[in-house]
């Protein structure tokens, strides 16, 4: 079985948001999709792939899919981070649904075949204060959601990451040039997260899953104090509660805390999480399709995962698109290592453009029979919505100082 690529090219689109998304043809006409889409460095991506992977992949076989990841990961020569590791992961994706089209069959199939018959996903509600968030909280789980990521405004802050104080719906990027600067205190953050948190648990009962995202901001001293005081609200888990390019960190924070913790949606290579794993400091790794290399390398990461016991919880906010979405909930299906995709839904527009087998239905999601990925892009409709500049927000403290958000 093989077919020479014939056709590279890389689109972007911005259907209420950018979208950079890769189209492999080949001689037989077969057309493979990937997402390599890079939230406010859209275009590093675009170029990355543009100008120095799709050259290289026209001639070769499509049905090489690991040669090609091994190809354009050491060929390099320069290792990881997230421009290199969404191009790869964008050709992966491409290449997978390709095979699958060829031999009329769902990627779930070619990994494998199904380990469980739908995949658990939770959804976000975001709301500034605490009445406002236990209404967001019901309105998910009338849509069917068994677990949710609840995220509150702080008393005497103006803004907070993803949480509007009148806009419904969560885009934390915003268009336009530059960043939207907001304010951050944490000391605000630790006496309000808490009773919000408790505030949610209170209203829903013991059974739903309870979600929440503290976005890196804590020291691990602060990490171990919250994970703690949660441990009354019985939360799924507690998300990236420090920034973990410092793995050993999470040592303190495992000491003191039996809190779930997940870490790792900005994470691109096993390298990035693999002291995370084997040490046993997460219990969830929440490595994406796009940013993490592509089925391929995502599946390896679970592999290391299996063995101590920690699960795969990919990242799936607004800003992945449909077609890594879609490679997500196929590797959901079939690989045992994994608890639980993050689904923000998506405007009916983004659904246009991106036509798909994959569903959501009564709190869970199922990637459909569709050979291939499922996720086809319709290209004329893609085209009225060209590249907008945006951004993602930063932050600083009350005395100006940049920090993590
Ligand atoms: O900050 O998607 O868990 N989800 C998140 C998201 C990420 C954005 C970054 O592009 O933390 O809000
Ligand atoms: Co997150």
């Amino acid at each position: 079985m093989t077919d020479t690529i014939v056709a590279a090219d890389v689109i972007v689109t911005s259907p209420g948001r950018n979208y950079v998304v890769l189209k492999i043809t080949t001689a037989d006409g077969v057309v493979g999709w990937g997402d390599a889409t890079l939230n406010g460095r859209e275009l590093s991506v675009a170029s990355y792939l543009r100008d120095h992977v799709c050259p290289m992949l026209v001639g070769r076989d499509a049905s090489r899919i690991e040669d090609t990841w091994q190809l354009l990961y050491r060929g390099a020569y320069w290792r990881r981070g997230p421009v290199t590791m969404a191009a790869i992961g964008a050709v992966d994706v491409a290449l997978w649904d390709i095979k699958g089209k060829t031999l009329g069959q769902p990627v779930y199939q070619l990994l494998g075949g199904a380990v469980r018959d739908r995949v658990l996903t939770y959804t976000h509600a975001s709301a500034w204060d605490t009445p406002a968030l236990l209404d967001a909280v019901d309105a998910r789980r009338e849509q069917g959601f068994r677990a949710v990521r609840a995220q509150s405004g702080v008393p005497g802050l103006d803004t907070v990451y993803g949480v509007h104080r009148d806009v419904a719906g969560y885009e934390p990027a915003s268009r336009g040039a530059g960043p939207v600067e907001e304010t951050w205190d944490t000391a605000a953050y630790l006496r309000h997260a808490p009773r919000a948190l408790q505030a949610v648990r209170d209203h829903v009962g013991p059974e739903l899953a309870l979600l929440h995202d503290a976005h890196h901001r804590l020291t691990p001293q602060q990490a171990a104090r919250l994970g703690k005081e949660l441990e009354p609200v019985d939360l799924f888990w507690l998300e990236d509660v420090t920034p973990a390019e410092n793995q050993e960190v999470l040592r303190l924070v495992r000491q003191h805390t039996t809190t779930p913790l997940a870490i790792g949606e900005v994470f691109t290579t096993v390298f990035d999480c693999h002291q995370l794993i084997t040490e046993q400091l997460i219990d969830y790794v929440r490595t994406a399709v796009v940013h993490a290399g592509g089925i391929s390398h995502l599946r390896k990461i679970l592999a290391l995962a299996e063995v101590y016991q920690v699960k795969g919880a990919p990242h799936g906010p607004s800003d992945v698109s449909p077609v890594s979405f879609g490679a997500s909930v196929h590797v959901g299906l079939a690989t045992y290592a994994f608890a639980i995709q993050e689904y923000m839904g998506y405007p009916d527009l983004v659904h246009e453009v991106f036509p798909h087998s994959w569903s959501y239905g009564d709190g869970y999601l199922h990637p459909g029979d569709a050979p291939g990925v499922g996720v086809e892009l319709d290209e004329a409709l893609a085209a009225k919505y060209p590249y907008e500049p945006a951004y993602l927000p930063v932050a600083r403290r009350l005395d100006g100082t940049l920090t993590d958000w």
